[in-house]
């Protein structure tokens, strides 16, 4: 529990808030706003307490996720700003004499262009404020440290890996053990990118893939620190329009998941996340979209024990020419997929990166953002795919560029035919045209994914001519969809949208948007399955079964 306030009024620049106004408490992490007495406020929130940490030692804050934006103050000194909601960021403590250390984080809500150009408000889900995941004290001891270190699988078959230590200086020694294996030293001879590298063999491991998700760990130690990771010893690339998975063709079958729920925003307690990732396992899915964010680091561990393969996005959603043309959204978007990378760096799960989803990637005046973050993904992290979700189609100026073609469609619902009385026709028809026109265009090669598709059903709205809206036009869409890409070997996955549905704005925006929810789940925002979701997890069992 952390004290907390709340002002509507105060301003962004006024810090001398940061002394005052605790007249609640409020548990971490959460998202304050979804609380029902701020439900829906926008403004300022303080959270504060006390930090035990030993005299005479350092220490470190690592906050997993603080949104929208939040400035810290260690001791009523302000040690770091943060603007960027889903990626996590520390604060370093200097070793002071006192063992109670004061920390307040200042958070804003308010949506603000020119100090958090990564948020807007024509998003389609709801920027909720708050500390909404988990904030690790790391204490130190004095001596050599190991912050960070990165696996890489050279190749599944025999177990090679390396291991990348940070940080690391020339004539450093660590102490590197696999599983329970005893510890080997190793001494820094060489850097490479300011990184120590060892490559070193997972004896008798088998490959993990989601139905044998073996975990493996690595410490990394010096005399004063030692860090241990998780990971599994698999390898993803393409060929011939697949997606192979340690050398075998796989077809990813899943949802889009957002990290949300009407009680919590996007707080979600461990349960909550259990719970969506046995209901992804029930439905047949290997394969989520984490939209359009970092998922908490917790969920991305979940899918690495319960064999969930992930496609990973950096914030963002439908960019414009103005965003795409402006330095502090280039750098902000930069950092955070930057930062991105480095967290979820061990996770199996994790097969894919991308970024900008529905950008204006038709645009010449996108190219130095789109090329920028395609190199930078490429070069943090050379041992995943490259991609992003695009509604340019076939104008889109990038596909060349990157390793998974994706791509997100409404065929059956934002339909420009309004004179067609039941468009399920169209779904076919569009992904057909797609693939012919990557063909043509010499993209036959690249694995193509229907990263969104779906159509709006209300939770128990049933209706015998199967209208919009109702459960069963929505599930007779996917079911559409499912059969079409269990059937179609160019199609090398779906991650339909979406899994449940999910809080996104009042005001002119509703319009579209019954209940100012996004209403394309599968499931309600409680997670009560739609008619569509029976449907959907019939044809991708069916499927896993012929497969297996
Ligand atoms: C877009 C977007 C989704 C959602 C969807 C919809 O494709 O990427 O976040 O807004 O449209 O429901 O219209």
């Amino acid at each position: 529990m952390w004290q907390f306030g709340f002002s509507e009024d105060r301003t962004w620049d006024d810090e001398s808030i940061v002394s005052s106004n605790f007249d609640d408490c409020m548990p971490v992490p959460s998202a304050f706003d979804a609380m029902p007495l701020y439900n829906g406020k926008r403004g300022v929130g303080l959270y504060r307490r006390t930090v035990a940490v030993p005299p005479g030692s350092n220490a470190r804050l690592v906050f997993n996720a603080v949104g929208m934006y939040a400035k810290v103050f260690v001791d009523g000194e302000k040690v770091c700003e943060q603007y960027a909601a889903y990626t996590p960021f520390h604060v370093d403590m200097v070793s002071s004499e006192h063992r109670d250390r004061d920390v307040v984080v200042m958070v804003g809500n308010r949506f603000d262009r020119e100090l958090y150009p990564l948020h807007e408000i024509f998003f389609d889900f709801y920027a909720y404020g708050g500390i909404f995941r988990d904030v690790e004290l790391q204490v130190f001891r004095e001596g050599p440290r190991v912050d960070w270190v990165g696996v890489d699988t050279l190749d599944y078959r025999t177990g090679a890996v390396q291991v990348g230590i940070e940080p690391a200086e020339l004539g450093q020694t660590f102490a590197i053990a696999i599983d329970d294996s005893s510890a080997r030293e190793f001494t820094v001879d060489e850097l490479s990118g300011g990184r120590f590298v060892v490559p070193l063999t997972v004896e008798g491991a088998t490959p993990w893939s989601p139905d044998h998700p073996e975990l493996h760990t690595v410490t990394v130690a010096t005399q004063s620190d030692s860090l241990e990771v998780t990971f599994g010893v698999r390898q993803v690339s393409t060929a011939e329009g697949k997606i192979l998975l340690n050398g075998t063709p796989v077809k990813l079958l899943g949802y889009c998941r957002h990290e949300a729920h009407p009680q919590y925003g996007p707080a979600l307690p461990l349960v909550q996340l259990v719970a969506d990732l046995q209901l992804l396992r029930d439905s047949g899915c290997n394969f989520v979209r984490g939209s359009h964010y970092q998922q908490d680091p917790r969920f991305l561990d979940l899918c690495d024990e319960m064999g969930m393969l992930v496609f990973e996005e950096s914030l963002g959603w439908g960019p414009r020419e103005e965003h795409m043309t402006n330095p502090a959204f280039v750098d902000a978007q930069l950092k955070q997929t930057a930062d991105m990378i480095r967290t979820s760096y061990n996770h199996p799960s994790v097969i894919m990166r991308g970024f900008l989803n529905e950008g204006v990637s038709n645009m010449e005046a996108s190219r130095p953002c789109y090329e920028s973050l395609i190199r930078l993904v490429r070069e943090k992290d050379p041992h995943r795919l490259v991609t992003y979700a695009s509604n340019r189609y076939l104008n889109d100026l990038f596909l060349e560029q990157i390793d998974v073609i994706n791509f997100n469609m409404y065929p059956a619902w934002y339909s420009p035919n309004h004179d067609d009385e039941c468009p399920l026709d169209e779904i076919r028809k569009r992904i057909h045209e797609n693939l012919e026109g990557l063909e043509l265009r010499g993209l036959a090669d690249k694995p193509y994914i229907i990263s969104e598709i779906g159509a709006g059903a209300i939770y128990g709205w049933r209706d015998p001519i199967c209208a919009h809206w109702s459960e069963e036009y929505q599930r007779e869409v996917l079911k559409i969809v499912s059969n079409e890409v269990v059937t179609n070997p160019r199609i090398a996955g779906v991650s339909l949208w979406q899994f449940f549905d999910c809080r996104t704005y009042r005001g002119a925006g509703a319009l579209g948007r019954p209940r100012a929810f996004n209403n394309k789940g599968v499931m309600d925002e409680y997670r009560r399955p739609k008619q569509g979701y029976e449907a959907v997890k019939a044809i991708f069992n069916a499927f896993g079964q012929k497969e297996a």
